[in-house]
């Protein structure tokens, strides 16, 4: 680069003007290298002045570069036919593109064919020599030249699909204020031995340039899920809450819905919206205090319950599945805590895979990730669970939430969380939430007066939101194009 930039300025010294494409034909080099030339002058100060310009330019395509490198089709037709002519039928194998070679020589009359030629039809040359004037312009169309190149030659180029049309950004290179054909090289690292000898005295130094951007490292890049998941987890360990273990995609139906008071015939238990286990079908660690217990409030009620009166099955209860929310694990961890005496208050989260055997469509596959927040303590009331579910979106920067009445089979009273969408105008449902039933709670050994709040959303609505992908295949599974990864940005909810 250096050697350009001196041959540049010594160009300069003698010349008042001179554009970069001229330049650039003028020095046998890549227009590329002038421009690179020009960019580290005008690093310099003043010492060139480089009016940009754009002009409508051309561009090899790969069947013209093969053009200007071999000449052209119809050259390589006249030049493979030998002075006794030769079969058309063995002509054409013998030169590539050689149709449109063929035609092209028969229309510039280069060629002739002798149709009552023993043995078929037979191809002579017919002029005694050819200039290929298309290789010629190509080659001067590759050095960035149009001379003598009219506006019917390039259409005509265009038309073949030997080049194609782009905007050529040249300059007009000039002296500036501080021209000067001899640079000093520029230092680009002040080093302990200049310091100490102080021949940075004598040195220029390379200006920094704080506009260039950084190299992208060769790294990984998280999933834009991930990046969502992080800012939820976050904010729920700002508001104290301790992140549950949910490592088990396989769970027991006794603690995915027995332990939750959802009855044995409840259709979501159904083999249609859940998806059972077959090897191991059957759970067999339970606690078995607890299970009779639970047993008991499902079959013959009990804790100020009727029950649901049927015949509990403990097989049922052990049949494995994958489980279809978190709130599975919210069980056993409120189950944990019941065991410690006296109780104390706990506040957990989780934000983990569940599994549903449910219609697909563009925004729902048979698996999401659920947000799950709970809170069990003394005396806690729907308005604390207003109050929490407020703070909580509060921290996403979603105000004015309206929750309206709901039913789940675990909570009582249950209501799903709405919030008004500015871009759809219009309330867009964002989660679900209730206080868990006694029939949950109480056989569980949480004393009468402690009650535990939750609520619960997904990930995977708020990504695509905050990434504005429309179908979720595009977010996750094997379609996903990678790029879409790498170049997402940093996720920063609107707090
Ligand atoms: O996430 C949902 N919507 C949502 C969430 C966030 C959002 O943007 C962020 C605020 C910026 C936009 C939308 N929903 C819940 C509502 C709908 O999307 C719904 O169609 C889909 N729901 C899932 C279940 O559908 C099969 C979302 C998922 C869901 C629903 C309920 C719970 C968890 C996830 C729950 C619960 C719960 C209730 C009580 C006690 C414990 C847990």
């Amino acid at each position: 680069m250096a050697d350009i930039v001196e041959s540049v300025l010594q160009y300069l010294d003698k010349n008042e003007s001179v554009d970069s494409v001229d330049l650039a034909m003028t020095l046998k080099v890549d227009h590329q290298k002038i421009v690179g030339a020009v960019k580290s002058l005008q690093c310099l100060g003043d010492i060139i002045k480089a009016d940009q310009k754009t002009n409508k330019s051309y561009e090899l395509t790969d069947e013209g570069r093969q053009v200007a490198a071999k000449g052209s089709h119809e050259a390589l037709v006249y030049q493979a036919i030998p002075q006794e002519g030769i079969p058309q039928a063995e002509l054409m194998k013998l030169v590539p593109n050689a149709k449109i070679g063929f035609s092209k020589a028969m229309q510039a009359g280069w060629i002739r064919m002798d149709k009552a030629a023993e043995g078929g039809p037979r191809v002579f040359k017919k002029a005694d020599f050819i200039k290929d004037t298309i290789q010629e312009c190509l080659k001067k169309i590759e050095n960035l030249s149009l001379d003598g190149i009219s506006d019917k030659d390039t259409n005509d180029f265009k038309k073949r699909k030997l080049i194609q049309e782009i905007k050529l950004t040249s300059f007009i290179i000039s002296k500036g204020e501080n021209f000067t054909c001899s640079i000093s090289k520029q230092e680009v690292e002040l080093t302990p031995e200049m310091i100490s000898k102080g021949t940075w005295k004598e040195k220029s130094f390379k200006e920094y340039n704080f506009n260039s951007l950084g190299v992208m490292p060769p790294c990984g890049h998280l999933h834009p899920l991930l990046k969502v998941r992080a800012e939820y987890r976050q904010i729920f360990l700002e508001m104290g809450f301790t992140e549950m273990p949910t490592n088990n995609f396989i769970e027991s139906s006794f603690w995915n819905f027995d332990s939750l008071f959802q009855p044995q015939q409840h259709p979501a238990r159904d083999a249609h919206d859940t998806f059972f286990i077959s090897d191991p079908a059957s759970a067999h660690e339970f606690p078995m205090d607890y299970l009779e217990r639970v047993k008991q409030v499902h079959s013959k009620g009990g804790y100020g319950s009727q029950g649901y009166g049927y015949d509990w099955s403990l097989d049922e209860a052990k049949k494995n599945l994958l489980r279809t929310h978190t709130t599975a694990v919210t069980a056993r961890m409120l189950y944990k805590a019941a065991q410690q005496k006296p109780f104390k208050p706990v506040k957990y989260f989780s934000i983990d895979r569940v599994f549903r055997n449910e219609n697909l469509d563009d925004t729902h596959l048979a698996e999401f990730h659920q947000i799950e927040g709970v809170v069990a303590d003394y005396g806690l009331t729907l308005g604390d669970l207003i109050g929490t579910i407020n703070a909580f979106f509060m921290k996403l920067g979603i105000k004015n939430i309206k929750f309206k009445p709901a039913y789940n089979p675990y909570t009582e009273p249950s209501m799903e969380v709405f919030s008004y969408h500015e871009g759809l105008k219009k309330l867009v449902e964002i989660g679900n939430s209730g206080i868990f039933r006694p029939e949950m709670l109480l056989p569980m050994g949480l004393p009468e007066n402690v009650t535990a709040i939750a609520w619960g959303l997904s990930l995977e609505r708020p990504t695509m939101i905050k990434y504005k992908v429309q179908n979720i295949r595009d977010l996750i599974g094997p379609k996903v194009d990678l790029q879409m990864v790498y170049d997402n940005p940093v996720c920063r909810l609107d707090k």
